[in-house]
């Protein structure tokens, strides 16, 4: 790879930091929502995460040993604003300035997201948070008292993470805050406010940091169709319009696809929107830098009747391979297993090729460089009898992937980074802390009282020597 490639580990504030109620930091709705208990497995919450907030230091060090040129991570916003408005919390800014200046200490380039699910509970409380188009301008603060505070030391900005994941998990299925089922309305008035609040903050970037880089993270699982039925072909694209290109066409041209927006307003689900809101759009789509990816598994489509799978099944949280249900909207598609690929544990297909295919899509489609955000292996690992931690199935994960990112820039496109998630391993949202991703191990389980201590595992070391010779040998 060229040698300004970014090679990178991604991390979140939540899953990663711990200290949920220190040093004046405000409670997210992932510490209230993870309160009632049965919301995730074992009814583990974010209080101690992998201690992050504490173990900064040695993390970076381990980084920089491994050679790492890029930590992306997100800022808690309450823990900077713990009312989500108004009044800063020094010492949560402070904590942010060791992490920056201790990366570009090591020679490791940060990258920031300033939006990744842990809303103020503050704002949820005052307002509905963003249900009310008051987020939106709540959010320009945060973003602009973040843009001046670290500017001229920070260039690689995300602005919001997975809007596709966290909003039909919050308002669709209830399984993310705040926790409501099958409404749509919200939805897509909430989502129509996230593009608003994504709009405003990429200008606001441009306007304060004329170096800044700046994209937003999208989930992004592409649809195959399950096969040459008409029928299955048109699911295809019921599913990319409503499930891919809703959110990537606003980013990237602007403005929602036409026929998915016609289904929507038919349907009554869809918010008017002031053509001002669509100039706005298209300003902040030719300004945004690049797409950010976070790249898991693809997706299969097919025909789904109209009394066929619903949204809402039963999420595969522990690890019990086929216990995830078959999801889709009835009359226009469901995502039925792909018949080609393993699974992993957790019933997310193993599909290195889709993310070459992603890349293409959206090389093709938007003509955007792009930073692969988030791509990693979510398995059960243990510490073996020498003390280690022999992944080489995530070893074997990540070299398919990266070979796939590699074929994707020799067939043109224009790819600036790949970002491993993670980087330790963390809490993951709702399948505690057995479902794990990282380079490093954590000695952390559900009861969360393990020792907290650090160990690279044999994909540490791999990934260290992937960066030596720039993705050469893998
Ligand atoms: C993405 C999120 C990450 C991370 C990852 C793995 O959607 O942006 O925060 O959690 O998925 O997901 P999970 O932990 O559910 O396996």
């Amino acid at each position: 790879m060229d040698k300004n490639f970014l090679w990178g580990c991604s991390s979140t504030a939540y899953q990663s930091e711990g200290a949920s109620s220190e040093d004046g930091k405000g409670p997210s709705v992932w510490d209230v929502f993870t309160s009632v208990p049965g919301r995730t497995l074992g009814n583990t919450d974010g209080r101690i995460g992998v201690d992050f907030y504490h173990r900064w230091e040695g993390d970076l060090d381990l980084m920089a040993e491994m050679g790492l040129k890029l930590y992306h991570f997100s800022i808690s916003w309450p823990r900077v604003l713990p009312e989500g408005r108004g009044r800063v919390n020094e010492a949560g800014l402070a904590f942010y300035d060791k992490v920056v200046d201790g990366c570009i200490s090591r020679g490791i380039e940060p990258m920031i997201t300033l939006y990744h699910w842990d809303l103020p509970q503050a704002l949820q409380d005052a307002y509905g948070g963003w249900e009310d188009p008051q987020c939106i301008d709540d959010f320009l603060a945060y973003a602009k008292l973040l843009f001046e505070h670290f500017k001229g030391r920070v260039k690689y900005w995300i602005t919001i993470n997975e809007a596709n994941i966290f909003t039909k998990f919050g308002w669709l299925t209830a399984m993310h805050p705040p926790a409501k089922f099958d409404q749509k309305i919200p939805f897509f008035r909430v989502n129509h406010h996230l593009f608003l609040a994504h709009a405003k903050a990429v200008l606001l970037a441009k306007e304060l940091l004329p170096d800044a880089k700046v994209g937003a993270s999208f989930a992004y699982g592409p649809g195959y169709a399950f096969d040459c039925d008409p029928r299955n072909a048109e699911a295809r694209q019921n599913f990319d319009e409503l499930e891919n290109y809703w959110w990537l066409d606003v980013y990237c041209m602007g403005d929602y696809p036409m026929v998915g927006e016609h289904y929507a307003r038919m349907n009554g689900w869809m918010p008017d929107i002031p053509d001002e809101d669509r100039a706005l759009f298209r300003e902040a789509a030719e300004a945004m830098d690049f797409i950010g990816v976070n790249y898991y598994h693809s997706n299969v489509c097919e025909y789904n009747p109209p009394d066929g799978a619903q949204p809402f099944g039963t999420p595969n949280v522990t690890g019990e391979q086929g216990v995830d249900a078959v999801t889709g909207l009835p009359g226009l598609y469901k995502n039925p297993p792909n018949p080609y690929l393993r699974t992993t544990d957790w019933d997310w297909t193993i599909d290195a090729t889709g993310l070459k295919f992603a890349c293409r899509e959206l090389t093709s489609r938007y003509r955007k460089p792009i930073f692969i955000t988030e791509n990693g292996l979510g398995h059960f690992d243990s510490v073996e009898s020498d003390g280690r931690i022999h992944d080489g199935y995530r070893v074997k994960f990540l070299r398919q992937h990266i070979a796939a990112v590699e074929e994707a820039v020799d067939m043109g496109c224009d790819i600036l980074g790949y970002c491993v998630w993670t980087f330790t391993d963390l809490l993951s949202w709702l399948n505690g802390y057995q479902k794990r991703y990282g380079l490093v191990y954590v000695d952390q389980d559900e009861s969360m009282q393990g020792s907290l201590a650090r160990t690279p595992k044999d994909s540490y070391y791999w990934y260290q020597s992937v960066i030596a010779s720039r993705g050469r040998v893998l």
